[in-house]
C-alpha cells in the first residue's frame, strides 16, 4: 500500500509527464507549422515517450493501491525563435524534469518506500539519457548556426528518429 504523501507527490508527476509531452506536441506543431517535418518527427515520438513515462508511474500508483487523480495542464508555448531554441527549452526542461525525479527519489529515502524508490531508478537512468539526447540536437544546431543547407540537413537527420533512440 503507497502513503498519501508518496501517492501525492507521484500524481504531480504523472502531471509533469502528460506536461511535458504537451510541451513536445506543442513543438512538434510548431516545426510542422515551420516546414521541418524532421524535427516535427523527433518531437512526435519525444511526446509518445512522455505518455509512456507518465502511465509508468500511473500504473505504479494503481498496482499499489493507490488512487491516480489527473491534474489540470497548463498550456505550453506554442512559438519559439528558432529550431536552436526550442531545443535549448526543451533541454532546459529536461533539466527541470530531472530535478523533479531526484526530489522523488529523496522522498521514496525519507518514507523509506522501497518500491517507489526503486521504480524511480528507472526514471534516474532514463533522465541521463533525455539530456543527453536534447543536448546532442542543442549541439549540432548550434554547430550548424544559421546555414540553410546545414538546417536542411539536420532536419533530414532528426527525421531519422526511431522509438526505440
Ligand atoms: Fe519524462 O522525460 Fe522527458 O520530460
Amino acid at each position: 500500500m503507497i502513503g498519501k504523501k508518496m501517492e501525492e507527490a507521484l500524481n504531480a508527476q504523472v502531471r509533469e509527464e502528460l506536461g511535458s509531452a504537451y510541451l513536445y506536441l506543442a513543438m512538434g506543431a510548431y516545426f510542422a507549422h515551420e516546414g521541418w517535418d524532421g524535427m516535427a518527427h523527433w518531437m512526435r515520438i519525444q511526446a509518445q515517450e512522455e505518455l509512456g513515462h507518465a502511465l509508468r508511474i500511473f500504473d505504479h500508483i494503481l498496482e499499489r493501491g493507490g488512487e491516480v487523480v489527473l491534474q489540470a495542464l497548463p498550456a505550453p508555448e506554442g512559438k519559439w525563435a528558432s529550431p536552436l531554441a526550442a531545443f535549448q527549452a526543451a533541454y532546459q526542461h529536461e533539466g527541470h524534469i530531472t530535478g523533479r525525479i531526484h526530489r522523488l527519489v529523496e522522498l521514496a529515502q525519507a518514507e523509506k518506500d522501497h518500491a517507489a524508490a526503486g521504480m524511480l531508478q528507472w526514471f534516474v537512468a532514463e533522465q541521463v539519457e533525455e539530456e543527453d539526447q536534447a543536448l546532442k540536437v542543442v549541439q549540432l544546431l548550434e554547430r550548424v548556426g544559421g546555414d540553410s543547407r546545414g538546417l536542411v540537413l539536420a532536419d533530414r537527420e532528426l527525421g531519422q528518429r526511431t522509438k526505440e533512440d
